[in-house]
């Protein structure tokens, strides 16, 4: 009864936009931020019943991530630091579009029934706030808690403003019962990558001027958290561009997505800074891309993407593997075969798809959007995933975890400072380096830096393990973008019935050409993509698809 009228009463605050329906997308409920007040107050209310539900803390992160500054958004995170479980997602859509604060209320009386879930007087269910930088998520965290505070019982904590992967790991930490606070991510990362660090093979040199890493921050919350773990290395050289502190706006004309899409430097860059190992990262730094300036006073870069990103991980993890098992004698050692699983969307540039098979790995495709990557990878040993956007990381699975654990323990006994020991050092640094939740751009770097020193590699000898090939992508407005249906990780259209046909057609015509359209998750378009042996076919062919959707 209490229940029910404070519900009713806080939610007469909170009306949805007329016209307006959300859904939850490939990355939460996202929107021009004027439109979210009503959506972000719902979804406070959703976390603190997932909290009371699966009794553990629940993270809600208020970003829209590379998207424009004006818009924003919210996701929520699971207890495990994963993303909202699938099966909550069509309640979140039906919460945040009832039109009245009566059906708001009979919609979650229902589904409390449904779920069973108990709610308790006494602080039992606990709501994680972070934020990106946008102006807006001030408002938007206070309508958060105002949804937050409606449900009884239910506390919430307001760490500001932080990037998405740190709130996420901060939630996975607290639930495992290990330290979670900001100060210990920042530990746990400085840590790992020394630890890396000092397993390099002797004679590399670091932190030499030249050699430094130059860093575009988006002008979002990832410069300033990278500045805070700079100044916790000694053994690396980074330098933040684009802080945000400048008057620079987010996302405009700088950060991962910008630099990934259109392949051009971002401001704040330029014939300075030629031939320099460069990173940029997204509006919520979870994503990353490193790149390097061309001579040729183009603007244009060469580009290492989140497929190179993941090549580099996925070779170097293998590498390691392969050192532990060398000194292993079959007759007395317990063997483990860890099962590698390199997780990749349609979006994955097919050179980087053939050189990881080329590279023995297994490579499995799945639809866009993290959830799907994530859920794929974590069924490995040691599961790396990455979209071509940058977005990515390693999962290691527990078993594989204990056993490496035990192998390490073994061979220090036997045979302290080993080869064999010294790799199985550096995969357990990996794994506690490498963010267990979610892509993130800061663990991610770190991890690049430490195996680039590994291999004694430049950022060009690493964007030569493989040439892209040339690719175009393009968005197509539609009205109603659900009535393309795709199948086989977004490869085949099923539905309108003609397209694929017309797509199969279109694509022949190009030598090593492949192109796959898809609706979006977070915008109301179409995306299409292409890629073919040369710059003008791909783009010949994006346009041609383009025009089967119009
Ligand atoms: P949509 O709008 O569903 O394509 C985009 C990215 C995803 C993912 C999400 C979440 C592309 C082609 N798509 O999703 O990979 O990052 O945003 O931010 O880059
Ligand atoms: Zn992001």
């Amino acid at each position: 009864e209490e229940q029910v009228s404070l519900l009713l009463k806080s939610a007469a605050l909170f009306p949805p936009p007329h016209g307006v329906k959300l859904s939850y997308g490939t990355a939460g409920f996202r929107a021009d931020a004027s439109l979210l007040q009503s959506a972000v107050f719902r979804v406070g209310i959703l976390a603190a019943l997932r909290s009371f539900k699966t009794q553990s803390v629940i993270g809600l992160m208020i970003t829209a991530s590379h998207n424009k500054v004006t818009d924003n958004g919210v996701k929520v995170a699971d207890p495990n630091g994963g993303m909202l479980s699938q099966d909550w997602e069509p309640f979140a859509d039906k919460l945040v579009n009832a039109s009245t604060p009566q059906l708001l209320v009979s919609l979650i009386v229902e589904f409390i029934k449904k779920e069973n879930i108990r709610l308790a007087g006494k602080p039992s269910a606990e709501v994680w706030l972070g934020r990106d930088t946008r102006p807006s998520g001030e408002s938007l965290i206070e309508a958060a808690k105002e949804g937050i505070n409606s449900i009884i019982g239910a506390a919430v904590l307001d760490f500001g403003v932080l990037t998405t992967p740190q709130l996420y790991w901060m939630v996975r930490a607290r639930n495992k019962g290990w330290k979670a606070t900001e100060q210990n991510y920042f530990e746990q990362l400085s840590s790992s990558f020394r630890c890396l660090m000092d397993l390099t093979p002797n004679g590399i040199k670091v932190n030499e001027e030249d050699d430094k890493l130059i860093v575009d921050g988006a002008n979002g919350v990832g410069g300033e958290k990278l500045e805070i773990l700079n100044n916790m290395l000694n053994n690396l050289a980074i330098e933040v561009r684009n802080c945000g502190n400048d008057g620079g706006i987010l996302n405009e004309g700088v950060g991962a997505d910008y630099v990934q899409k259109e392949k051009v430097i971002p401001r704040g860059f330029g014939s300075k800074d030629v031939g320099k190992r460069c990173a940029s990262l997204d509006g919520d730094a979870d994503r990353l891309v490193y790149f390097s300036v061309l001579s040729d006073l183009s603007n244009k870069v060469d580009l290492v993407d989140g497929d190179k990103i993941l090549s580099l991980f996925a070779i170097f993890v293998k590498e390691q593997l392969s050192i532990l098992y060398k000194g292993a004698d079959p007759e007395t050692h317990s063997s483990y075969q860890a099962r590698v699983g390199v997780v990749q969307t349609a979006y994955a540039n097919g050179a980087s798809t053939d050189y990881l098979k080329q590279s023995g790995l297994e490579v499995v495709l799945t639809p866009t959007g993290v959830k799907f990557l994530h859920e794929k990878a974590a069924q490995y040993d040691i599961g790396i995933y990455f979209e071509a956007n940058g977005h990515g990381t390693i999962l290691f699975s527990d078993g594989f975890l204990s056993w490496l654990e035990a192998k390490n323990n073994e061979l220090a006994s036997i045979s302290e400072g080993s080869e064999e020991q010294k790799a199985a050092l550096r995969l357990l640094a990996v794994s506690r380096l490498i963010n267990q939740a979610v892509g993130d751009a800061l663990s991610g770097l770190l991890l690049v830096e430490s195996i680039l020193q590994y291999k004694g590699w430049s950022v060009h000898k690493w964007a030569g393990l493989y040439e892209d090939l040339p690719s175009r992508q393009l968005k197509v407005k539609v009205v109603d973008r659900t009535a393309v249906v795709t199948e086989n990780a977004e490869t085949v259209v099923v539905r309108p019935l003609e397209i694929q046909d017309a797509i199969i057609a279109e694509t022949a015509k190009y030598p090593r050409g492949r192109s796959f359209i898809r609706p979006s998750g977070t915008e109301d378009v179409i995306r299409v993509y292409a890629e073919a042996s040369t710059q003008e076919a791909a783009d010949n062919l994006a346009n041609s698809v383009a025009m089967l959707v119009d």
